[in-house]
């Protein structure tokens, strides 16, 4: 992960674990140490969120955390998954999502990843028909956690989520924005300059005022976890630790590599 600053007061966080940005218990923790520390800098009002990865946002959550470990290690990565949430759910921060693989053949934004572009306070997506984002838990055979499920629905509604969830559905970009997925869409060489302009606006705002306004919106969603946090924990552990589960995370992943071949 390289994250470079800028004497504008905005952080620009490139995720990078090739060759997917998949979600490792190491970059989970690098980016909760980062946003931690921007957060208690008073130069940084702003952050952008973006990709150092060829062709990719995330893969989202890393399946190799996922399988074949021990329920301590889940319950470890789980803790890394909520803590991350929680931070840029809550970030008093600016958040932006541009979502631009560089040079990409694709440049999927798959549901951890999505997840993390959910949290954002704007969305930006470059323009290409293979780039997707959604949750598509269900397709692996698991279920988004509450967590997951809430803030989808508080980004695109009640019944788009319902369909989006059940169907494990992943948006091309005209459908991501139809559905409210994203905020924009782009060409792809603009996205860094647009994220960076919204970011503008959102920063001509006082801080305070929009700080208090965004936690009214979301500190109940917040809160819901907050209160339950072991027991999800716990749910997570149980979950993974079923021989079922792990069947079909890897088949899924077997799925992934002879799609390759
Ligand atoms: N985690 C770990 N490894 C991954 C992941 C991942 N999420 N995605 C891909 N990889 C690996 C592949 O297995 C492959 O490994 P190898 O080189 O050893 O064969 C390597 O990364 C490259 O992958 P591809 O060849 O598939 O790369 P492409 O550029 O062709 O495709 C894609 C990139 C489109 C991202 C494709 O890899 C893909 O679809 N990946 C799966 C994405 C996905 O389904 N993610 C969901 C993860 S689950 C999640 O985030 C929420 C879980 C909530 C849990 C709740 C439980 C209660």
């Amino acid at each position: 992960m390289s994250p470079a600053f800028s004497h504008t007061g905005v952080a620009v966080i490139k995720l990078k674990n090739p060759p997917v940005n998949s979600l490792s218990l190491e970059l989970l923790t690098e980016l909760v140490i980062t946003l931690e520390k921007l957060e208690n800098d008073k130069a940084f009002r702003g952050i952008v969120l973006s990709s150092d990865c060829p062709g990719i946002y995330s893969a989202g959550l890393d399946l190799l955390e996922m399988c074949g470990k021990s329920p301590g290690h889940y319950a470890e990565y789980w803790r890394a998954v909520q803590e991350l949430w929680l931070r840029l759910y809550l970030s008093k921060l600016v958040t932006v999502a541009a979502i631009n693989p560089c040079f990409s053949l694709q440049g999927p934004c798959i549901a951890g990843g999505c997840l993390i572009s959910l949290t954002c306070d704007y969305r930006v997506l470059a323009d290409n028909p293979k780039y997707v984002t959604g949750l598509n838990e269900t397709v692996l055979g698991i279920v988004a956690p509450f967590w997951f499920k809430d803030t989808l629905v508080n980004t695109i509604g009640h019944r788009a989520a319902e369909r989006a969830l059940q169907l494990g559905l992943l948006f091309p970009p005209a459908a991501a924005l139809q559905v409210g997925m994203v905020d924009q869409v782009v060409p792809e060489d603009q996205v860094q300059s647009t994220a960076l302009s919204v970011m503008a606006q959102w920063m001509a705002i006082p801080d305070h005022a929009r700080q208090l306004t965004k936690s009214m919106m979301r500190r109940a969603t917040a809160d819901r976890l907050l209160r339950q946090r072991d027991a999800d924990v716990q749910n997570f552990v149980s979950f993974l630790s079923r021989d079922s589960i792990q069947k079909a995370l890897q088949a899924y992943l077997e799925k992934l590599k002879q799609r390759k071949g």
